[in-house]
Parts: structure tokens; sequence; C-alpha cells
């Protein structure tokens, strides 16, 4: 997959982008990860890619015209983009399954702002989707790209291992995940559960079950609702 990015700061994706899962990725040419810098695109003597906002208000607009010209000089025409996804405060939220669809997709373009944000006209025109990575704001939508990538990586084939596939039905169940142990047994006073050294299989699954659905009861009561009502639980309000 090819995943181009529109940003000021495209030196600052250069540490994310080799380190560990995203670095073997790109190396055995699964995903092929190209941040441009946007001020190539600005026309003037200075560069400028930022202006004041119309009708007034604190701070700066990234302007609409470098976007449309680097778009154009990627793809040739504003119609022959790829999936489109502008990272913003206001965006739906990013959920699994929108990493999965976005997955599924040959190429994707990610527009980053800075400062308040970018001008409308390229949300408009350009973006196919608006995305939040949560609900606090961040400087830019960087790191806000930075999480869209690596969520995404990891699911195109052959960037992890092959039980990758089951693990990620165990988030689409809807349940965080139960309490996981390595060595020592014991440590520090606190030990492994003994159903967990017990060998029995179906106890151990069923114990991770409980636990799974217990913790998204008390941690996550959103997710929990949602879980049961999918599950046909009678409800309960
Ligand atoms: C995020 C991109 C660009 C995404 C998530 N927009 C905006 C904005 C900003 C500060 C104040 C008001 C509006 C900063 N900012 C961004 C923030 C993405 C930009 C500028 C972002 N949180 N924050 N999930």
């Amino acid at each position: 997959m090819r995943i181009d990015v529109l940003t000021l700061f495209p030196d600052w994706f250069a540490g994310p982008l080799d380190a560990s899962l995203l670095g073997r990725a790109r190396s055995s040419g699964i995903l092929d990860v190209r941040p441009h810098d946007l001020r190539r695109w600005a026309t003037d003597r200075h560069r400028t890619v930022d202006d004041l906002p119309f009708g007034g208000g604190a701070g700066m607009l990234l302007k609409p015209e470098p976007f449309f010209a680097a778009v154009e000089a990627l793809y040739g025409s504003v119609e022959n983009r790829p999936r489109t996804v502008v990272l913003t405060p206001s965006g739906q939220r990013l959920t699994q399954r929108l990493v999965q669809a976005l997955a599924g997709e040959p190429a994707l373009l990610l527009l980053c702002g800075r400062y308040e944000g970018i001008d409308e006209r390229v949300h408009a025109a350009l973006a196919t989707d608006e995305v939040s990575v949560g609900d606090y704001v961040l400087a830019g939508g960087e790191v806000a790209a930075a999480v869209v990538i690596e969520a995404v990586a990891r699911l195109l084939p052959g960037v992890m291992g092959n039980d990758s596939s089951a693990h990620e039905e165990s988030f689409a169940d809807g349940l965080l995940e139960y309490p996981q142990y390595t060595r020592p047994a014991e440590f520090r006073g606190m030990s492994v559960p003994d159903i967990l050294r017990s060998g029995d299989h179906g106890r151990v699954a069923a114990w991770r079950r409980d636990q799974a659905v217990e913790r998204t009861r008390t941690g996550r009561p959103d997710l929990y609702r949602a879980w049961r009502e999918r599950h046909g639980a009678p409800r309960s309000d």
C-alpha cells in the first residue's frame, strides 16, 4: 500500500516510520509511505502556506492552494486522488472498523493541518474522510496520521504473524483483552492465577472470557452495552 502524507513536518515521520513494525513493512515493500513537504507547493518567495482567517479570530489557517497543487502534482488531477483522510479533532472517530476499511484501499492520502486547521475548501473538495484519533486537541495532524499509518499497516498481509487475524477477531468481537502473564510465576509478591498454570485449556478459555467481559463492563461501559446488544442480551434499561 502506498500512503502519501502532506505535512509541514515531513522529517518528523522518519522516526516512527523506521522503527519496528513500520520499518519492516517498508523494507519488505508491503508499505510505501511518502511524506511530502507542503511548502514545496507554495508559490511565493517566502513559501507561505498559512494566512489569517476571514471574519477574524485567533491564529492562522493553512491555505487551500498548496493542498490542491500537491494533489494535482501527485495524482494528475483531484478526481484521480486515492481515498483522502484529513486528520481533525472534529472528524469521525478512528475505530478498528474504519482502520479495516482503510487497510482495504490500494492507496491513501493523509492531509495534516497545523495552527488552527485547514481552509474549509480542502475539507469539502479533497477529503473523502475526516478522522479524529480521540477527543483531545493535538497541535497538528502528524501524530494522528502516524496513528492511522501504524493501525492500517499492521493489517496489511505479511506485516504481522499469522495469528494476527485471530487476534483481530477478539477486538472485533467488542471486548477488551483479558489479563496476560509471562514468567516468572511469582514476582514481587504478585502471582499468576492458578488457572493459567493448570493446563486445563477449557477452564483457561472460560476464565479469559469472564475476565474480558468483566473488564469491559467496569472499564468501558460503552463497549459493554454495545457488546451485550450484539449478543442478543435482553435489554435492562
Ligand atoms: C488535530 C489536525 C491541525 C486530531 C485529534 N484542527 C485544529 C485545531 C487545532 C488547535 C485548535 C483548534 C483546532 C490544532 N490542529 C489539529 C489537531 C489534527 C490539526 C491543527 C487533532 N486531535 N487533534 N484527534
